[in-house]
C-alpha cells in the first residue's frame, strides 16, 4: 500500500514537472502570452491580455519577424491605394496625383498636343524642348488652346508655362472656359535665343471638372514649350 502511494506521489509530482516547464516554455516563446498553472487541478489557463496593444516599435519583445500592425489603418494616401509595410507604407496614386501621400496634383499639357490652334504651328527646329516639340505663335490674336484640361478637385492650382522668347516680351491674355483671368509677360532677356527656355507662372482658383484654357498673343506670341498644372503653390 505504502509503495503504491509513493508511485502515486511521484507520478503527481512528475506531471508538476512537465506542466512547469510547458508553462515555462510557453512564457519563453513570446512576451505576449502569458499562463497560470493550477498545481491542483494540473491545468493551464491562458490569461493573455484580450486587447492588442502591441505596435511595431516593439518588434523585438512582443512582434517578433511579424508586422502585426496595419499602417494603412486609417488609410494615408488620400488619392491612392495603400500597401502596409514593417512600421511603414507605401501609396500607389491615382491619375496625376503624386507625392508620398497621393495629395500633390502635377498635369502636363504639350503646346504641341494642344486641341486647337490659330496663327501658330507646331515646330520643333529649335533645340530645348520637352515632348515632341513646341508652338511657335504669329502675330496679335494668335492662340494655343487645350479644350481637355481636367481638375480633379475645385481648390488653388499653379498653372506654368515653359517658354522661349528671345530677348523681346511678348505677353498672353490667358482665359479659362472663355473668360480673362490674367496676363503672363513670356518675358525676353537680352541676349538669350530661341533655345534659352524660361517659366512662367500664376496661381488661380480652379473649379473641379473639365476646362478650356486658351493664350492669346497680344502683338506676338513666343515659342511654347508646355504647360503645367500643380497642387505645389
Ligand atoms: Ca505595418
Ligand atoms: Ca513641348
Amino acid at each position: 500500500m505504502k509503495s503504491r502511494k509513493r508511485e502515486i506521489q511521484k507520478t503527481t509530482a512528475w506531471m508538476h514537472v512537465k506542466l512547469s516547464v510547458m508553462a515555462l516554455i510557453f512564457g519563453l516563446s513570446g512576451c505576449w502570452y502569458t499562463y497560470s498553472l493550477d498545481k491542483d487541478t494540473h491545468t493551464i489557463t491562458d490569461t493573455s491580455p484580450t486587447t492588442d496593444t502591441r505596435s511595431e516599435s516593439d518588434t523585438d519583445t512582443e512582434c517578433g519577424a511579424i508586422d502585426c500592425v496595419d499602417d494603412c489603418d486609417p488609410n494615408p494616401c488620400v488619392h491612392g491605394t495603400c500597401t502596409d509595410g514593417l512600421s511603414s507604407y507605401s501609396c500607389l496614386c491615382t491619375g496625376d496625383w503624386t507625392g508620398t501621400n497621393c495629395d500633390d496634383y502635377s498635369a502636363i499639357y504639350e503646346a504641341e498636343d494642344c486641341t486647337a490652334e490659330q496663327d501658330a504651328g507646331v515646330s520643333s527646329v529649335n533645340t530645348g524642348y520637352m515632348g515632341t516639340g513646341y508652338v511657335d505663335y504669329g502675330g496679335g490674336g494668335a492662340f494655343v488652346e487645350w479644350n481637355n484640361v481636367t481638375v480633379p478637385v475645385a481648390g488653388a492650382y499653379k498653372l506654368e508655362f515653359r517658354y522661349a522668347s528671345s530677348v523681346y516680351d511678348r505677353p498672353c491674355t490667358l482665359s479659362i472656359n472663355g473668360v480673362d483671368v490674367g496676363q503672363i509677360a513670356f518675358r525676353g532677356v537680352p541676349d538669350s535665343t530661341w533655345s534659352d527656355w524660361r517659366v512662367d507662372s500664376i496661381t488661380l482658383p480652379l473649379s473641379d471638372g473639365t476646362l478650356t484654357i486658351r493664350l492669346t498673343s497680344i502683338e506676338t506670341g513666343p515659342l511654347l514649350d508646355r504647360m503645367t498644372i500643380t497642387t505645389d503653390l
